[in-house]
């Protein structure tokens, strides 16, 4: 129990937030969060604890920093809009939310209920019957875990607790919680009710988990996938170890650095044939294991699956022939999974084991000789590889790179490598994360230099002009890298990989998916405070970087906007 004077409601749930571990409020205000922001102005001036309130004047922007600020941080997060039309304005991040399964809760205002006018919070303005809508939440529950409306100013304590402990909870995602102005102006709890701590994460069944072990330990090409495990830095490490010890190459899908890019076994996204080859494959932290048309293992290889959500229900057609599935939290389930492959370890299995690994990192080593090639290289083809290998070389060692590069992301995992925990992939489909995932990134590290890679339409899908305001209103500068194809390659592909023949193909007809007129990013950039600069040839991409790298030093945003070949 935290003892307050007894206080509105609002004022509580700023307490609330600080006491929670929340560092920052994204927030887009309207009518409704007056009181929200009265309280926080209270708290400032009284040097109370309270998260900093960052506006935003997108609310995607708000969320997605919200997202970038729990990957650099892993801390819950916060985020406050404006009843029905700010939650709308959301938009895809709340998909992101969901499919990174970040914890944080989204409050809305919500239209006061009453017209009397003695009543504090009450109806005052023709907007307040036009914002309420039937089922304000709808927006949110395809996407959400939970959601509440707080009643009355003394239930909103209790709320906002379970509201945290929901969304920390595995899995983890957003959740949704309404505050109608009357209910945030009445008196709070008075007492504030201790955290509400989100149950220990599951560890591994150990009879399951020695199955596991067996399987592994006796397959021919055990083949190991990782999607989200180097979230937390040690398991990125105890990875290396079990991958060494069975002699496995390690498919990163490379949301995060879940094995280091430079090791001989790393086999980058598995297309190379790895896993057409396997046996047997352990899926850690994976939401889409192998697409079956493009690159899938054989029918009767053994699949294993370690994630504390292995049944995805959130996905209808998630139907991959797991046979092994073990619940549980890879950061205990990795060094458990060691232990027993440890105890399985005879003489004659580690001697194979040991063969094993010679020759899968003789195989990988002569795809990189492939991929030093592209980078190498002067044909259009390879001016992607050849420019993020510039960037690449710019990059400090403490720089942390947000990727959003659509087509070109696996030109961004052949050339830009980055230590653990200093990248983080976009992992979802709704476009738009790298800007605001940016800000939240560079909140949550001021010290490391912070450099999003996306696409044209990555970028502009962003509101980035509403995500340098809130970067040089906050002193949270970074560079943003265009990967300027002037073309929604990704939606122009499919059309002519399944019309081959087609009318669009013949006429070379493809207006839906073409940026043109050009943009200007860099004035762009100039216009909200920040810097630019164009760069034609792969060439000038390094001393660009390292021009934009000192721009966002000196705490202002600056863009290099890589002109790339058209597809
Ligand atoms: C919010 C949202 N709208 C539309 C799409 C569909 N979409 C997927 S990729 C893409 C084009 C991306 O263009 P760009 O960022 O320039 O990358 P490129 O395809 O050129 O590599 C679009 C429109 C999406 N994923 N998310
Ligand atoms: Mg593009």
């Amino acid at each position: 129990m935290i003892a307050m004077a007894r206080i509105e409601a609002a004022a509580e749930l700023v307490a609330l937030l600080a006491d929670e571990g929340v560092q920052h409020l994204f927030i887009n205000p309207g009518t409704d969060t007056a009181p929200v922001q009265e309280a926080l102005s209270a708290a400032r001036s009284a040097g109370a604890p309270h998260p900093r309130a960052v506006l935003c004047i997108h609310e995607h922007v708000a969320l997605s920093a919200a997202i970038g600020h729990h990957f650099a941080s892993g801390r819950p997060q916060a985020v406050m809009v404006h009843v029905d039309a700010g939650t709308l304005n959301l938009g895809g991040s709340i998909h992101n939310a969901q499919r990174n399964r970040v914890p944080v809760v989204v409050f809305a205002g919500r239209a006061p209920y009453t017209t009397a006018a003695d009543v504090r919070g009450h109806r005052d303005s023709a907007i307040h019957w036009q914002q309420e809508q039937l089922d304000q939440a709808g927006v949110l529950r395809p996407f959400g875990k939970w959601h509440m409306e707080v009643p009355r100013g003394r239930e909103l304590a209790p709320i906002v607790r379970r509201a945290l402990q929901v969304v920390q909870s595995d899995p983890r995602g957003p959740a949704y919680v309404m505050l109608p102005r009357e209910a945030l102006m009445e008196p709070g709890a008075g007492e504030l009710p201790a955290r509400l701590r989100a149950p220990v994460p599951a560890g591994p069944n150990p009879a399951a988990l020695r199955e596991l072990a067996a399987i592994l330990a006796d397959a021919r090409q055990p083949v190991i996938v990782a999607g989200r495990s180097g979230a937390h830095l040690p398991s990125v490490a105890a990875l290396v170890r079990i991958a060494e010890l069975l002699g496995a190459p390690v498919v990163d899908q490379r949301d995060r650095v879940n094995f280091p890019a430079e090791h001989p076994l790393w086999a980058m996204g598995g297309g190379d044939g790895t896993l057409r080859r396997a046996d047997a494959v352990l899926l850690l932290d994976v939401e889409v294991p192998w697409v079956p048309a493009v690159a899938a293992p054989p029918g009767d290889a053994r699949i294993l699956q370690i994630d504390v959500d292995c049944a995805k229900v959130t996905m209808p057609l998630w139907s991959f022939p797991v046979e092994l599935a073990l619940t549980a939290d890879t950061r205990a389930a990795l060094p458990e999974l060691e232990e027993a492959l440890c105890a399985l370890a005879t003489p004659a299995r580690r001697r194979a084991w040991e063969e094993r690994r010679r020759e899968v990192e003789a195989e990988l080593v002569d795809a990189r000789v492939g991929w030093g090639r592209r980078a190498a290289s002067h044909e259009p083809a390879d001016a992607a590889d050849a420019a993020l290998a510039a960037l690449d070389r710019s990059l400090p060692d403490d720089a942390i790179v947000i990727e959003e590069a659509v087509t070109n992301r696996p030109a961004v995992q052949r050339q830009v490598r980055r230590p653990p925990g200093r990248y983080f992939g976009h992992g979802s489909p709704a476009l738009g994360f790298a800007m605001g995932g940016a800000l939240g990134v560079k909140l949550a590290r001021p010290e490391a230099p912070v450099v999003a890679v996306c696409g044209d339409g990555a970028f502009n899908f962003g509101v980035p002009t509403a995500a340098f305001f809130s970067a040089h209103r906050t002193g949270a500068p970074f560079v943003a890298v265009i990967l300027n194809n002037r073309s929604y390659h990704a939606s122009k592909r499919p059309v002519l990989n399944l019309y081959p023949d087609g009318a669009a193909a013949a006429a070379q007809d493809f207006p839906e998916t073409e940026l043109t007129p050009e943009f200007d990013y860099a004035l762009l950039a100039r216009a909200c405070g920040g810097d630019g600069r164009a760069v034609e040839t792969p060439g000038d991409v390094e001393e660009a970087v390292r021009w934009a790298l000192g721009v966002a030093a000196g705490g202002q945003c600056a863009v290099v906007d890589v002109r790339l070949p058209p597809p």
